[in-house]
């Protein structure tokens, strides 16, 4: 163990530990809905901002909390509707069949700068040449409604509360009539992979009428014995996907029927306990997607359980939970209101606010990605609505990176694995992409939206045509920068080779020589919009698109050294990086969005990709690439304040990445009170869960930053030990080219940054359990904003620099399980 260590445990002991709360409840006074028959079509607006969510990462519902009447929406990640599935592979990827062969038409339109969506213009030649028409990405859908009703008058009603309890992952109702207390008690059990629901009666009896619904098409509803059975179907574009749900009641000392119109009747029962389970036929193999014995699998799924029973399938539940969720704890000192969630929203910006909101996106990540095959979707997984917003699918242009951006920081590597398992069909299906769209014959390549059934190429207009592999794939590798996992780097290694490939056949030299992507656009903003109206959105070279691939090659280029395979490979990426189109610095002094200066100060856009680079990429940074740094804070002064929700998420990174610890907050605080529903999701609006994730990704930037590598490690500031990805062009110092990763670049230590941007609200607390790049767990304390104390513990051999106060550390090299408390 260092020497420094018992030093920094004296100075922590002997000051007073600050009133540390934390905020762990959700809690409300009223139902979510109440008087609705059911949740479908009239209430959902209300229940989608009122209910509270649960989830495994594969089966989700939302509680109404009602008292006569409990409505549950249920819903299962793979339940899509209205898609194709099934088709050949060419068709299956949405690519269009043999448009490579026209590309360079396409291509020559945009030299010619023929802007616009009139015939002939290049938006018009995407469309007609690149977009595939015919296959379809449907929607997202529900899967079933649950209703129990309890015959209770809720004017009758006393201490009526319902709380989501983010400790311990239970939903609970509880409330009296009279001497009579009730209670009910959810969740929704990993181990078990269903969901539990435990209602009980203190000097009283329930009389339940338990009854499921679902909005697609039914084959089976039927009551016998102790069980709901319901077999139904999806309606897909060429397809109906078949699934099951399976009800089954355990009436404590009561009498259970099961009636004619297939519902379940508790009569004079002390408790009751309703497990419900379900699966539909997907599987994630392309292109066919299907396959599941979902009947089988739901029969056994529910047999195992309630052979379990309700005490042990809680107590593992809380087990599987907890363990995930205690990885990580965040404590700010803060005085607690115990007002009522709804009632601490409308009263503006609290500390406790922001603690609820950031354990509550916790909560919500292991909800909604766990093991499942496919990712979390624009809505987590829980969606109430027939046709939600923008389908609640994948879109690759910000919405499904955002939901993996906290992952990691925020110690939850285990829900990443559907991402990855997502991007290995997505790749896969890309092939054809490339291949088909592109003329491409290595690599893979997606767009910009997709669904559980491969997706990949752009299937809807000429103006959204763009490439997502370089996005997708930084993800990907970040993760492993994270968990330092050579099986892990092994396993996802061709999937961003295939992506480098795909950009090393497609970039072509622009006019002045430089290398761009093209056709693409810069999400989803326009240009020359005076000159045009809204019509530019395509473009050459967009900076976003330039960034991400310096960042691919240059992961790519570190995969291949660490795995020490495709020399040659290696050796065609570090040609190519250097005639990368640079990153430039336009008349009002900000980061150029496009390659021209056609940026308008007064353009708010809520898109800022061309940062993309400095959040969630490491090539932009005060304290490595100091002047393209001071033109990404114009941009940001440019891109001003109120935002959708996502956006104000990552412009709480952005702000941090910046190191303005004030600002960040502002807008945590905004989007945790301006863009929170009473249940705390996120809206755009409507309902997007990214900005749920966003904004508390940008709360981990906030105390940790280590995204900076020392590639000299006998350098003793910062300015010269940290590896800059860029470098001013002699011959126009407002351009900034892009730097071929040394060989040692590979191995350079992370440099981890304590407390970069703290804000002035948060000047007392401490925070347990962050992962640094590099393989390390990280505490750190502070009291009167001032860094007392911090400890790295190493989950792998390896070595880091500390930056805090200004000071870069010597290097200090742990071995597994070590630690290291620096003296600060
Ligand atoms: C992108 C964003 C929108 C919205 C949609 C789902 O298109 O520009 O704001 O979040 O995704």
């Amino acid at each position: 163990m260092n020497k420094n260590c018992n030093l920094v445990i004296a100075a922590a002991v002997m000051l007073a530990p600050p009133s540390l709360c934390a905020q762990h409840i959700l809690h409300y006074n009223t139902p979510a809905i109440a008087g609705e028959k059911s949740v479908a079509r009239k209430a959902e607006k209300k229940f989608i901002a009122n209910a509270l969510p649960m989830g495994n990462g594969r089966l989700g519902a939302m509680f109404s909390g009602g008292i006569d009447r409990e409505l549950i929406v249920v819903n299962e990640i793979t339940q899509w509707a209205n898609a194709s599935r099934g088709l050949d592979p060419v068709a299956q990827s949405g690519s269009k069949p043999g448009a490579g062969k026209d590309l360079e038409k396409v291509r020559k339109v945009y030299r010619e700068g023929k802007y616009g969506t009139q015939k002939g213009g290049m938006e018009w030649m995407a469309n007609e040449h690149l977009c595939n028409t015919k296959t379809r990405l449907g929607n997202y859908s529900t899967f079933t409604e649950v209703r129990i009703d309890t015959g209770h008058n809720p004017k009758k009603v006393s201490n009526y509360r319902r709380e989501l309890d983010l400790k311990s992952a239970l939903g609970k109702v509880s409330y009296s009539i009279g001497k009579a207390n009730y209670t009910r008690e959810y969740f929704i059990s990993h181990p078990h992979d269903a969901m539990v629901m435990h209602y009980t009666a203190e000097n009283a009896k329930l009389e339940l009428e338990i009854a499921t619904t679902t909005r697609h098409k039914t084959r089976t509803l039927k009551a016998e014995g102790n069980r709901l059975t319901l077999l139904a179907e999806v309606k897909l574009a060429n397809d109906m996907a078949g699934f099951s749900q399976l009800i089954q009641v355990v009436a404590e000392g009561g009498k259970l029927t099961a009636t004619v119109d297939g519902t379940l009747e508790v009569s004079g029962a002390s408790s009751v306990t309703i497990y419900l389970t379900g699966y539909t036929d997907y599987l994630p193999v392309f292109p066919t997607f299907k396959g599941r014995d979902y009947k089988a699998d739901t029969a056994a799924t529910m047999n195992k359980l309630v052979a379990v029973g309700y005490a042990a399938a809680k107590q593992a539940h809380l087990a599987d939970y907890q363990a995930q969720a205690q990885r990580m704890t965040l404590d700010i000192d803060c005085k607690p209101s115990g007002l009522p969630t709804d009632q601490l929203l409308k009263q503006g910006g609290s500390v406790e606010l922001d603690l609820l909101y950031f354990n509550y996106a916790r909560y919500l990540q292991l909800g909604c990605s766990r093991t499942a095959p496919v990712p979390s979707n624009l809505q987590g997984l829980w969606n109430p609505h027939s046709k939600p917003a923008w389908n609640s699918d994948y879109h690759f242009d910000i919405n499904l990176a955002m939901n993996y951006w906290m992952v990691d920081p925020a110690n939850l590597p285990d829900s990443f694995s559907p991402y990855v398992e997502y991007l290995k069909v997505i790749a896969e299906s890309g092939k054809y992409v490339a291949s088909e769209n592109y003329g491409v014959d290595k690599g893979w390549a997606a767009a910009l939206n997709s669904n559980i059934y491969g997706v990949a190429g752009p299937y809807n207009t000429g103006r959204r045509v763009q490439q997502a592999g370089h996005w997708l794939s930084q993800n990907l590798y970040d993760h492993y920068a994270f968990n330092q996992d050579p099986q892990y780097l092994k396993e996802i290694y061709p999937v961003i080779k295939g992506a480098a490939e795909f950009f090393v056949g497609f970039l072509a030299p622009w006019k002045d020589g430089t290398l761009v992507v093209y056709p693409t656009w810069s999400p989803e903003n326009t240009y020359l919009s005076k000159q045009h109206g809204k019509l530019n959105k395509q473009c050459y070279g967009a900076s976003w698109d330039q960034q991400l691939v310096l960042n691919l090659f240059t992961d790519c280029i570190e995969a291949s050294r660490k795995l020490k395979v495709d020399a040659g490979f290696r050796k065609t990426l570090e040609e190519m990086i250097p005639r990368l189109c640079p990153q430039k610095i336009g008349q009002h002094g900000q980061v150029q969005e496009w390659p021209e200066d056609w940026d308008e100060p007064k353009d708010t856009h809520r898109h800022i990709s061309h940062l993309i680079a400095l959040h969630p990429g490491r090539d932009i940074s005060p304290l490595t690439t100091r002047e393209l740094s001071a033109a990404a804070l114009v941009t940001m002064k440019h891109r001003g304040d109120e935002s959708t929700g996502w956006s104000t998420g990552w412009k709480t990174c952005f702000w941090a990445r910046l190191h303005n610890g004030d600002k960040a907050h502002w807008f945590y605080r905004f989007l945790n009170v301006k863009r929170a529903y009473a249940n705390l999701f996120d809206f755009h609006p409507p309902f997007q869960i990214d900005g749920n994730f966003g904004g508390p990704a940008g709360v981990c930037e906030m105390l940790l930053q280590s995204h900076l590598r020392s590639i000299d490690n006998t350098a003793g500031t910062i300015g010269e030990a940290a590896f800059a990805a860029y470098q001013s062009d002699p011959a126009n110092p407002k351009n900034f080219i892009p730097v071929v990763p040394p060989a040692e670049l590979a191995d350079a230590p992370y440099i981890l940054h304590l407390l970069p941007a703290l804000p002035s609200a948060w000047p007392d607390g401490k925070v347990r359990g962050l992962r640094a790049r590099g393989g390390f767990e990280v505490d750190i304390e502070w009291r009167g904003g001032k860094l007392v104390a911090a400890t790295v513990r190493a989950t792998r051999d390896g070595s880091f620099r500390i930056y805090a106060n200004h000071q870069l550390s010597k290097l200090v090299t742990l071995k597994m399980g070590e630690v290291h408390q620096p003296k600060l």
